[in-house]
């Protein structure tokens, strides 16, 4: 029997024991293969899922597709409406949804429903943006002409994610692209397959209710293999994928072979630079929930601290005492700080790292450690870990999805803390802990930081909707969410427009015949 009212969480998102439908659930294309869900919070199985096959890939396409035809020429404050119901349900299930989701990923409750929070606030910025799709309009160089530039709706986006915001990545995509007269094709990641049944039902719901083609919204279920063809299908021009470095190169590569558009956002390798300047309080606070927020799978977690030699170790000491005061367990008690891994995979790796980490000769401050017995029985509980290090160690250089925090000194200058945190091959989210001003704008100038992500006096990770979230280098390049990120789910065209009596050409060219 699943407690912490989680049964009654599934009831309500329309989760069943075998959960059918790739599409929106009105009908169903899903004959392939069983997928079993379990959670890292207890081991339970919590449901199945019945996989898609190429076959009912071509059948969610062919939804899609049609629907795409109907769904374009609704005016965008129309489709800002759609997207405001779907809001308003996603505050309903607000509770439930978070439930599941802590439960099925294993991030604390309070994550959980921040992660439906950012569902929700991307749906009211949707629908303000669903009347301000503008375009500029330019002076031509031509008397009696005139020139502009508009946004259509692109087609078909395909949305690839991953397990650790099984929820969010997939409505910062459809928010957006719905508004901008898009139709999704969901393909979540195999780890979380329940919560990407729950978004659909949700939406579902919207889509029914408002009379609309179900197309709208597509699920496909299954591993990387589903995910394969449709990265190959030309009738998607755009793939926005969240995940690995490693998968994020596949697709790319897939994607530009046929000369589509793919938005990236991969892996990060995130720091905090602590210098003499910095509030110790405000540091640790910072610096621990970067490190073990998630249990550190998040793109953004904190996983390096660049301290300055003068305070390294009254902060290491802070730290290091903060750990003790963490408590791991059940992330559906709110009691508990730090939650499971999301599979044993993840405690292999994050065993690995620890182990690289003494190789290459760092120092354990803090020690690992795999918790078992009344509670842990999943096998998924780690103890977050820190190291002392050095940046050119290859696992400080490498993403290590779990609660692994790297300690490293600087000497000098801020200068030479902003050349550790670049050197990395990932440039996702950083942040500068000072009250120097001169310290402070030099980490945002155009010699600091190369990410896609700058903070000052704040941690790494829990960016808000508004901004574009994404980075640079090996994160790939992609911006979601805020700002204009819309903008890719568009097509742009330029339009000059003749109103005289002759034919004048531009750049002077004469051309008479
Ligand atoms: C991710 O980890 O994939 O900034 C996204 C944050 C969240 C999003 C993280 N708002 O931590």
């Amino acid at each position: 029997e699943l407690g912490f009212g989680i049964k009654e969480a599934l009831e309500q998102l329309g989760i069943k024991e075998i959960n059918e439908g790739t599409s929106t659930g009105i009908n169903n294309f899903s004959s392939g293969d069983i997928l079993e869900s379990y959670s890292p919070v207890d081991g339970q199985l919590i449901g199945k899922i019945k996989t898609s096959t190429a076959a009912d890939y071509e059948k969610v396409m062919e939804s899609a597709t049609a629907a795409f035809k109907q769904f374009r020429v609704m005016p965008a404050p129309q489709r800002g409406e759609i997207v405001r119901q779907f809001g308003e349900k996603l505050r309903k299930n607000k509770e439930a949804l978070g439930k599941l989701v802590s439960y099925e990923m294993g991030k604390s409750l309070q994550e959980g429903y921040g992660e439906v929070q950012e569902m929700i606030d991307i749906c009211d910025f949707a629908v303000g943006l669903s009347r301000q799709l503008h375009g500029l309009t330019m002076h031509s160089e031509r008397p009696g002409h005139r020139m502009y530039e508009q946004y259509h709706s692109l087609g078909v986006v395909g949305i690839i994610s991953a397990f650790n915001f099984p929820v969010a990545v997939w409505a910062w995509n459809t928010a957006l692209a719905w508004i901008c007269g898009d139709v999704c094709v969901w393909k979540p990641s195999e780890k979380t397959p329940l919560c990407g049944i729950a978004c659909q039902n949700i939406m579902a719901e919207v889509i029914k209710e408002n009379n609309l083609p179900e197309g709208i919204s597509c699920l496909i279920n299954g591993d990387y293999r589903i995910g394969e063809i449709m990265t190959n299908d030309k009738r998607v021009p755009l793939i926005s994928a969240t995940g690995s470095t490693r998968m994020g190169k596949i697709v790319a590569q897939v994607v530009a072979g046929r000369l589509g558009t793919s938005l990236l956002e991969l892996g990060g390798n995130n720091a905090i630079i602590v210098t003499p300047d910095a509030d110790i309080k405000m540091t640790v606070i910072g610096a621990v929930f970067g490190a073990v927020g998630t249990a550190g799978q998040r793109c953004t977690s904190t996983r390096r601290l660049i301290i300055h030699e003068s305070i390294y170790d009254k902060v290491k000491d802070a730290i290091v005492s903060a750990y003790k005061q963490l408590r791991i367990g059940n992330p559906l008690d709110e009691t508990n700080h730090v939650g499971p891994l999301i599979d044993k995979h993840a405690v292999e790796m994050y065993h690995q790292a620890l182990e690289k980490v003494v190789a290459e000769g760092g120092k354990i401050l803090v020690e690992g450690g795999v918790l078992s017995g009344e509670g842990y029985e999943s096998g998924c509980y780690v103890k977050p870990a820190i190291a002392e290090a050095e940046n050119i160690f290859e696992i400080v250089q490498h993403e290590t999805f779990a609660p692994v925090l790297y300690l490293l000194k600087y000497s000098g200058t801020v200068v030479d803390a902003i050349a550790i945190q670049n050197g990395v091959a990932q440039g996702l989210s950083s942040a500068i802990m000072t009250n120097n001003l001169r310290e402070a704008e030099l980490f945002l100038s155009v010699t600091g930081s190369d990410c896609g992500i700058a903070n000052v006096n704040i941690g790494t990770s829990g960016a808000e909707i508004g901004g574009a979230f994404g980075g640079e280098k090996e994160t790939g390049g992609g911006r979601e969410s805020g700002s204009d990120a819309w903008k890719v789910y568009m097509r742009r065209q330029t339009n000059t427009i003749n109103y005289t009596t002759s034919l004048p050409l531009a750049q002077g060219i004469k051309f008479d015949l």
